[in-house]
């Protein structure tokens, strides 16, 4: 084999069958390899490096299984280097195999095409596991570790350099069957502890974040158990259906932060509770984990549980059955509670609101909301219904403009079988609207909306109400949308009002053999900023 079709046949092995990817000479032996993988391996091309890693990301997202992409080096790494990123900052299994100048004359400085100073060393940087494969009996193994470390612990990318002309040498391969992660280790007396701090808490609250997606059916039974109220902001959407009256987002969210004893935090940093809404003596905290250095950064918690969600919830759930006082139904307070803030939202952000209840009007339960850094999104992660995990794929603390687009495209990729939307403003969309000639390509369904309002409209609003409305490098000259999708091939039309938006929302989901992009003009929305950026709640910040 050579060391490119040993990469290949270890991604294989381990459940991998696409290839995101963009062409060049260093990687030419790979893509030769990918060609003779035929049916066994897709290889999905996009037209920029950021489409093709954001393309992983969100297929991992999506998924939560490993991904990877391909690209040469120098450039080709810089230009997926945001997406890169993002899939650390969002613990997300993307495997990145980054081409390289010969082996020999790696770091001396030469000027080979794409040479770039200490590439291994950028890598590094970017992701906590990475290697440089230097032959064929290597490259297996390495393949296996990288897609190993990246779902164990804290989940994360990994990346694989290999030079030019060490994809095609040829070696003895041996492959071995993938090894078993290792089973979470459980502390049954951190356990026990934490079970009966939870099971005497009067007023307890259950925080999650991403850590939380594939442990839904255990914080559902716990909040059940507990009668504690669920947040979930951005990457935490989901883990309780919105439509348990125990289900909520900021701001409701943050009044319970004040009135609550004992937090449970799964698998979130929980940086807005503790530097936004503050901590005090009187809220005991424990943590769930996955990462053993993250329960402690920023505030000491009573109890921390660091493994897995899912595992350690079943655990606590088994265990909290021995120490749960009784407790009365929160329901009917929590459903009084949910329509008091609803009415305070819809005074405050009508027009962002009309616009996601057409969204979720038509999108199915099982469809999948993209966000992005724009009006419409700010509003979905506050008051967007999400009724199942990994249906609601937001950036998280990256918050990088732009990324909706090209990572929707991957969501769709690995969910043929669900609608897919991606919301974008017009800022956003235009950083990877490119790819919609990918969409193209490779007949991927996916239904785009632009908020086109002429403006990085954020920044605009910042400019008009902090800055004396003295607007500097916020205005946007725009194409016609509809026009500039339909010149790609992609079905296109225009929306000017929620009503209509339905329409073509409908329209765009039942297209299954290709894309399709619908332009909503809109004016400046209102903020929702003081509905996310509340003052402090209690105590001190940590
Ligand atoms: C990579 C990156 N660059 C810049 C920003 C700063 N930023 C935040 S929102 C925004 C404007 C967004 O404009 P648009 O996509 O049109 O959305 P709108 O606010 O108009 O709805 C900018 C430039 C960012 N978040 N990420
Ligand atoms: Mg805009």
């Amino acid at each position: 084999m050579t060391t490119a079709e040993a990469v290949i046949a270890a991604m294989q092995q381990h459940g991998i069958d696409t290839l995101y990817a963009l062409p060049g000479v260093q990687n030419d032996l790979l893509f030769e390899a990918a060609f003779k993988a035929g049916d066994k391996l897709r290889t999905v091309h996009s037209r920029h490096e950021q489409g093709a890693a954001y393309m992983a990301l969100g297929a991992a997202l999506a998924t939560g299984k490993p991904q990877t992409y391909a690209v040469v080096p120098g450039p080709g790494l810089l230009n997926s280097s945001a997406a890169l990123l993002t899939a650390y900052s969002m613990n997300a299994p993307v495997l990145a195999l980054i081409g390289q100048i010969p082996d020999a004359d790696i770091g001396r400085d030469l000027g080979h095409l794409h040479e770039i100073r200490d590439q291994a060393g950028i890598i590094a940087r970017l992701v906590d596991h990475s290697a440089l494969i230097r032959k064929p009996e290597q490259a297996a193994r390495l393949t296996a570790n990288a897609i190993r470390a990246m779902a164990t612990g804290r989940p994360g990318p990994a990346a694989l350099e290999c030079a030019i002309d060490v994809w095609g040498r040829q070696g003895q391969v041996a492959l071995e069957p993938p090894r078993p992660l290792p089973a979470v280790k459980i502390d049954e007396d951190a356990i026990r502890r934490a079970a009966k701090r939870l099971g005497a808490a009067k007023r307890p609250l259950i925080v999650c974040g991403a850590g939380a997606q594939d442990a839904s059916a255990e914080v559902t039974e716990l909040s059940k158990m507990l009668q504690a109220p669920v947040l979930g902001y951005r990457r935490g959407r989901g883990v309780l259906d919105s439509r348990d009256p125990l289900s909520v987002t900021l701001p409701l969210g943050r009044e319970l932060w004040g009135e609550a004893d004992v937090v449970l935090g799964v698998g979130s940093r929980m940086l807005i509770q503790f530097r936004q809404w503050g901590i005090d003596k009187d809220l005991a905290v424990i943590r769930v984990d996955a990462d053993a250095q993250e329960p402690g950064r920023l505030h000491r918690p009573a109890v921390a549980l660091i493994g897995d969600a899912k595992p350690m919830l079943r655990r606590l759930i088994d265990v909290l059955g021995m120490h749960n006082a009784k407790r009365p139904s929160r329901r009917s307070e929590m459903q009084e509670r949910q329509g008091a803030w609803r009415s305070r939202l819809e005074q405050a952000l009508a027009p962002q609101l009309g616009y996601l209840d057409a969204i979720r009007a038509d999108l199915p339960e099982d469809g999948i909301f993209v966000d992005e850094v724009t009006q419409i999104g700010f509003v979905a992660r506050l008051a967007l219904p999400v009724y199942r995990p990994r249906t609601f794929i937001s950036p998280g603390y990256q918050d990088n403009l732009g990324w909706g687009y090209a990572t929707s495209l991957g969501v769709q990729d690995a969910r043929r079988d669900v609608p897919v939307i991606s919301i974008s403003g017009d800022g956003g969309f235009m950083f990877t609207a490119n790819e919609i000639a990918t969409a193209v390509r490779h007949r991927i369904p996916l239904t785009a909306v632009v908020f086109a309002d002429g403006a990085f409209g954020n920044v605009r609003r910042i400019q008009q109400e902090r800055f004396g409305n003295r607007l500097i490098a916020s205005d946007l000259a725009n194409p016609n949308f509809v026009k500039f999708a339909e010149s790609f091939g992609a079905a296109a039309e225009r929306a000017r009002s929620p009503e209509e938006l339905r329409g073509a929302l409908r329209r765009g989901f039942a297209r299954r053999d290709g894309p399709t992009v619908i332009e909503v003009p809109v004016g400046a929305f209102p903020s929702p900023w003081p509905f996310i950026f509340m003052p402090p709640i209690r105590g001190a910040k940590a």
